[in-house]
C-alpha cells in the first residue's frame, strides 16, 4: 500500500473514533491497514444503529423483515448453504507449544498460523466497511466480567452481537489503557472489487476459526455462521475464557444457569448443566415444570463463567446478553417460555417463511403449514421430502424478552451455586439421574460424558463421540489440563463445592422411542436434585452414583412412566465395564497430563462394578 493510502487510514480510523485509549487506537489501525476497508464504523450499540443498519441489509436483499403485526422489528436471515454451522476441523487453538493446546484441539503454532492467515485477511474488507464493536461479557464492573472488541465486515455479526452481548459505550470506556481485554478480528474473506456485486450471504469456501490464547486474540475468516462469527461466544466465553480461567483460578463453561425457588420455604438455589450442543440447555434453562412447588427462572441458556466467591462458594454469571437458540424442535408444547420471548426484535437464520411473512420451522406447531419458502428461499410443500428450516437454524434473541428471566441475570457478581448437572444425549447406559460420590467423582463423570452428535456441528448426526464436560470444542488448553484445573477447584471449594449430577433425558426402548417424557418433566429430576442437596432424601448407592429410591422421584400425573423407571434406571454392569474399557483408552492419549485422581476414580469405578 502507498504511504498516502497509510496515511489515509490512520485518519478513517481517527476521525470518527470514540475512544482515546492509544492501545485501542494502534490496534484498529493495524487490522485496518491489513484489511483495507472502505468504511470504519465505531459501533454504539444504539437502536439508530441498529435501525441503519437493518435498512441497509434489507435494501441489500441481506435481510427479510418480517410481518410488522405478526413479528415486530423482526428478520429472516438466509445463510450460504455451506455455511451453516461450526466448523471443528477449521478451529485452531495456536497456543506456544503444541502440548498446551492437548490431542483433543486442532493445532498451529502462533508464528505459522500467522503466516497462514495474514495473506487471507490482506485486502479482505476491500469495498466493504469495517465494524468495530466493543462488547462486556458480563455486568460492566462485575466481578466477573471480562471486555472485548470485535473487527468485523460482517453487518449481521454486528446485529447478532448487539443481542448476545453488552455492547457499545460502556464497554469501550471499560477498556483503558494497560487493562486486560480480549481482541477478535472477523471477515467474510468476500472483499468487493472491481465493481464486484456483494451477494446475501458473503463467504468464503476457505474457513479458519483461530485462537490464541497467549495473547488474548481471536481470528476468523470465511463464515457469517453463529460461533464462527459472533466471536464473544465460543471463541471468547469459552476457547480464550477457558484460559484465562486456568491461569486466574475460574471456569468458562459451556453450561445453562437457573434458578429455583422452593415456593413453601421460600428459599432459593441455583444450578448449572452441562450438556453438547443442542441436547437441550435453553430447554432446560427456560423449564416450565409440571409439578408444584418450584418457581424457575432462566438465568443464562449456553455459557457460564464460575469463580469462587469471597465466602469460599462457587459463583456463576451468564456473561451473555441474549440466546442463540436452536429453532427446530421449539415449540409451544416443548419450550412455551422461548416462543414467548421471540414475540419480537429476533434475528432468524435459515428457518423457514411462511406466506403471511411470519416464520416456521419443524416442530414449531403440531400443523405444518401448506406451504413455506424454506431455509434455502425454494418453495416448499410437505410432501417436498426435505425439512423446511435447516436442522442447526436458530433465534437471536434478546435475554430481557425472557418472561422466566431472574434478576439475578443482572447480578454484579453471580449467583452461588448449589449443583451442577453433566448430560448428553445417550439412547442407552446412562441412568435418568444419578448423583457422584464426591466432587473427583463428579469431575469423572464430566470428563467422561458421551453424547450422539447433532446438526450443531457437521458430521454425522448420531454418532456416539465423547464430549467431556460438553466442552470438546470449545477447550481452549489441553483437556487433561482441565480436568486437573477442576479437580482443584473442588480442593480449593471443599465443603462448600456444588454437588454433582449425571443426567440423561434421551434413553430409548427397544422401539427407539424416547422412555422419559423430558422438557417440563425434567422439574421432577431438579426436585430430587434439590432434594438431595437438601439431605431429603436418601436415595440408593449404585455403581455408578446415588439415584431415587423408591417413591422419591414424584411421578404424580405421569404414573404411566412408572412401569418403565425400571429400563430408565437400569445400569448395566457388562456395558458399563466395556465403557470403563473404553474411558481406558480415551485417557491413554492424554499421556503423563492425566491427572492421577481420574485413573484412581476408574479403577474405584471397576470395582464398584465388580470386576
Ligand atoms: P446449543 O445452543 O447448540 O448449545 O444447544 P442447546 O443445548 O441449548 O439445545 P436446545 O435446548 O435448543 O435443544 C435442542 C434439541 O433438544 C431440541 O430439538 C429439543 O426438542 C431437544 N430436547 C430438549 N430437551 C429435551 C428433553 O427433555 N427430551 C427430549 N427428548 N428432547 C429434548
Ligand atoms: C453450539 O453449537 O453449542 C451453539 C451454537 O451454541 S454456536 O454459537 O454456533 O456455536
Ligand atoms: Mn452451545
Amino acid at each position: 500500500m502507498s504511504n498516502a493510502t497509510l496515511a489515509s487510514i490512520t485518519e478513517l480510523v481517527r476521525e470518527n473514533a470514540t475512544t482515546d485509549n492509544a492501545e485501542v487506537l494502534q490496534w484498529v489501525t493495524e487490522v485496518a491497514e491489513l484489511t483495507q476497508p472502505d468504511a470504519i464504523l465505531w459501533c454504539d450499540g444504539s437502536q439508530d444503529e441498529w435501525n441503519r443498519i437493518t435498512s441497509e441489509m434489507v435494501e441489500a436483499g441481506s435481510l427479510i423483515p418480517l410481518d410488522k403485526n405478526l413479528r415486530p422489528g423482526s428478520f429472516l436471515a438466509r445463510s450460504h448453504p455451506a455455511d451453516v454451522a461450526r466448523v471443528e476441523d477449521r478451529t485452531f487453538i495456536c497456543s506456544e507449544n503444541e502440548a498446551d493446546a492437548g490431542p483433543t484441539n486442532n493445532w498451529v503454532a502462533p508464528d505459522a498460523m500467522r503466516a497462514e492467515l495474514m495473506p487471507l485477511f490482506e485486502g479482505s474488507m476491500r469495498g466493504r466497511t469495517m465494524y468495530i464493536v466493543p462488547f462486556s461479557m458480563g455486568p460492566v464492573g462485575g466481578a466477573i466480567t471480562q471486555l472485548g472488541i470485535e473487527i468485523t465486515d460482517s453487518p449481521y455479526a454486528v446485529l447478532n452481537m448487539r443481542i448476545m452481548t453488552r455492547m457499545g459505550q460502556q464497554a469501550l470506556d471499560g477498556i483503558t489503557p494497560g487493562s486486560e481485554w480480549v481482541r477478535t478480528v472477523h471477515s467474510v474473506g468476500a472483499p468487493l472489487v472491481d465493481g464486484a456485486e456483494d451477494s446475501a450471504w458473503p463467504c468464503n469456501d476457505t474457513k479458519y476459526i483461530t485462537h490464541f490464547p497467549d495473547t488474548l486474540e481471536v481470528w476468523s475468516y470465511g463464515s457469517g455462521y453463529g460461533g464462527n462469527a459472533l466471536l464473544s461466544k465460543k471463541c471468547f466465553a469459552l476457547r480464550i475464557a477457558s484460559v484465562m480461567g486456568k491461569n486466574e483460578g475460574w471456569l468458562a463453561e459451556h453450561m445453562l444457569l437457573l434458578k429455583l425457588t422452593n415456593t413453601e420455604t421460600g428459599k432459593d438455589y441455583h444450578l448449572s448443566a452441562a450438556f453438547p450442543s443442542a441436547c437441550g440447555k435453553t430447554n432446560l434453562a427456560m423449564l416450565q415444570p409440571t409439578i408444584p412447588g418450584w418457581k424457575v427462572e432462566t438465568i443464562g441458556d449456553d455459557i457460564a463463567w464460575l469463580r469462587p466467591g469471597k465466602d469460599g462458594r462457587l459463583y456463576a454469571i451468564n456473561p451473555e446478553a441474549g440466546f442463540f437458540g436452536v429453532a427446530p424442535g421449539t415449540g409451544e408444547s416443548t419450550n412455551p417460555v422461548a416462543m414467548e420471548t421471540l414475540w419480537g426484535n429476533t434475528i432468524f437464520t435459515n428457518v423457514a417463511l411462511t406466506d403471511n411473512g411470519d416464520v416456521w420451522w419443524e416442530g414449531m406447531t403440531d400443523s405444518v403449514p401448506d406451504h413455506l419458502i424454506d431455509w434455502q428461499g425454494n418453495d416448499w410443500t410437505p410432501d417436498s421430502g426435505r425439512p423446511a428450516a435447516h436442522p442447526n437454524s436458530r433465534f437471536t434473541v434478546p435475554i430481557q424478552q425472557t418472561p422466566s428471566l431472574a434478576r439475578d441475570w443482572y447480578e454484579q457478581d453471580g449467583v452461588p451455586l448449589d449443583a451442577i448437572l453433566f448430560g448428553g444425549r445417550r439412547a442407552t447406559n446412562v441412568p435418568l439421574v444419578a448423583q457422584s460420590r464426591s466432587w473427583n467423582h463428579g469431575v469423572f463423570v464430566g470428563a467422561t460424558i458421551s453424547s450422539e452428535k447433532t446438526a450443531a456441528q457437521e458430521g454425522t448426526v448420531g454418532e456416539l463421540r465423547r464430549d467431556p464436560f460438553a466442552m470438546l470444542p470449545f477447550c481452549g488448553y489441553n483437556m487433561a489440563d482441565y480436568w486437573g484445573h477442576w479437580l482443584e477447584m473442588g480442593e480449593q471449594l471443599g465443603e462448600n463445592a456444588p454437588k454433582m449430577f449425571q443426567v440423561n433425558w434421551f434413553r430409548k426402548d427397544e422401539d427407539g422411542n424416547f422412555m422419559w417424557p423430558g422438557f417440563g418433566d425434567n422439574s421432577r429430576v431438579i426436585d430430587w436434585v434439590i432434594r438431595r442437596v437438601e439431605g431429603e432424601h436418601t436415595g440408593v448407592e449404585t455403581a455408578v452414583g446415588t439415584i431415587p429410591a423408591p417413591g422419591e422421584l414424584n411421578l404424580t400425573g405421569i404414573e404411566e412412566v412408572e412401569k418403565d423407571l425400571g429400563k430408565i434406571f437400569a445400569i448395566d454392569p457388562t456395558s458399563w465395564l466395556a465403557e470403563a474399557d473404553l474411558t481406558e483408552e480415551y485417557f491413554a492419549q492424554f499421556g503423563d497430563r492425566l491427572p492421577a485422581a481420574l485413573t484412581a476414580e476408574l479403577d474405584a469405578l471397576r470395582d464398584r462394578l465388580g470386576k
